[in-house]
């Protein structure tokens, strides 16, 4: 398939130069000893949004944050009363995490729209490019900066405290962001919501396919278990005697992964952080704190498979004389794309002469929460051995303008209507 000739002006080499250069910026903005890590409402994550709000004013958006941080770029239409026509992505990565991850759907989102003011002049409908805070969860919530676009984000997550003991309300107020008005009304003014992502899994590289049009967004449960045993000495204390917090974990840890691959399908099951107290060589351990993510596009399964493994857990429990305290961090349903939308993407990589492949998108993602005041589309781009979070994310130059691309031409189809 050829590309058609309007857009090759955007594959010329200066925008894929221009996209890799924001890509390779904003990447070397926090690195620390767990290499890059930025977090909501840090120095770092100060540097990244006034990176972003910087390069939107050079493309010619009016920008602003909203009350929580989020970064929102906007070019007006000519139709005062048309909806917005809004992509985007989040700003924040994991610990340790790549350069693509989030980035390419706000740094692309730039350079799409900047593209289509320059070659086609103000759109009918206003088009917006967001920058979500705080979308990984590594500090406070997943999916914050969006669940308060969507007036989903409770007072309980403001108030809950990272790893330092600092809420949610105290680190936004300390870099002046109001968290006001409350995120208690979803926006009522958005036509589409549309997301560029690396695909963050091996399905596009191993089908050699550029494209991937998301149908649906797997639903997500996260939870924090806590396991209550008692300190013994390691010498003395005879295992039949013991209450031993971490082996219960270890315990509890292979019972829910051998149910979740029991249960067969698409499930997938991740513990991603565990701790022990006192944490000494020879004392058993009287404390131990573990995370659990579990992942699937069916809800019914989902809801079905995570009580079975509370009940796992509180099997070992019984077996092992420990308590067991299970705090939920996270809980979204499974989210389907809109189909005009998926319609609209599938066109625009046939204009832009490019294969795609559909597909569930495996990964949370905020358009999981835009879905909550527009309809969804989503497309991603391969990553480099199906690699993420993770130091080696890698998607070529290439790979990452053949996704703006068709990101542009489907903002077109959607603000353009009247030069369509
Ligand atoms: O966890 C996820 O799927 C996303 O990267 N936050
Ligand atoms: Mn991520
Ligand atoms: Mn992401």
């Amino acid at each position: 398939m050829k590309i058609s000739k309007d857009l090759q002006k955007l594959n010329s080499h200066g925008y894929e130069v221009l996209l890799s250069s924001y890509l390779q910026e904003l990447g070397k903005v926090g690195i620390g000893e767990f290499g890059l890590w930025r977090s909501p409402y840090t120095q770092e994550y100060e540097e990244a949004a006034n990176l972003v709000a910087g390069w939107m004013k050079e493309h010619g958006f009016e920008v602003k944050k909203d009350g929580i941080g989020n970064i929102i770029g906007r070019i007006e239409g000519t139709d005062n009363q048309a909806r917005a026509v809004t992509m985007g992505s989040h700003l924040d990565t994991v610990r340790g995490g790549g350069i693509y991850d989030g980035m390419l759907g706000v740094a692309g989102g730039i350079i799409a729209a900047g593209y289509l003011l320059k070659t086609y002049g103000r759109p009918q409908n206003p088009i917006e490019v967001i920058a979500f805070i705080g979308e990984e969860g590594s500090r406070f919530s997943g999916l914050m900066g969006s669940k308060w676009m969507a007036g989903d984000l409770e007072e309980k997550e403001l108030v809950k405290v990272d790893e330092n003991g600092i809420s949610l309300k105290a680190a936004a107020q300390a870099f002046g962001y109001s968290l006001s008005p409350s995120g208690s009304t979803p926006r009522s003014d958005v036509e589409a919501f549309l997301e560029l992502h690396i695909e963050q899994g091996p399905v596009l590289e191993a089908k050699g396919c550029p494209i991937g049009i998301v149908s649906g967004i797997t639903g997500m449960r996260q939870a924090e278990l806590t396991i209550r045993g008692r300190s013994d000495h390691a010498g003395t204390t005879p295992m039949g005697m013991r209450h031993d917090a971490l082996l219960a974990a270890a315990k509890m840890i292979g019972a829910m992964d051998l149910c979740v691959r029991q249960s067969g399908g698409d499930t997938v099951f991740t513990v991603g952080r565990i701790s022990a107290n006192p944490g000494a060589v020879n004392v058993v351990a009287a404390e131990t704190v573990f995370t659990i993510d579990m992942r699937d596009p069916d809800p019914k399964k989902l809801k079905g498979l995570y009580s079975q493994l509370e009940e796992e857990t509180l099997k070992v429990a019984a077996q092992t004389g420990v308590l067991v305290e299970w705090k939920n961090i996270l809980a979204v349903e499974p989210v389907p794309c809109s189909p005009i939308l998926r319609d609209i993407l599938a066109e625009a990589a046939r204009k832009a002469g490019l294969d795609y492949h559909e597909m569930v998108s495996g990964a949370g993602h905020d358009a999981i929460m835009a879905a909550r005041f527009a309809p969804i589309g989503m497309l991603f781009v391969p990553s480099t051995g199906g690699r993420s979070h993770c130091g080696e994310e890698y998607t070529s130059p290439s790979q990452c303008m053949a996704g703006v691309t068709v990101l542009a031409e489907a903002i077109r189809q959607l603000a353009y209507k009247n030069k369509y």
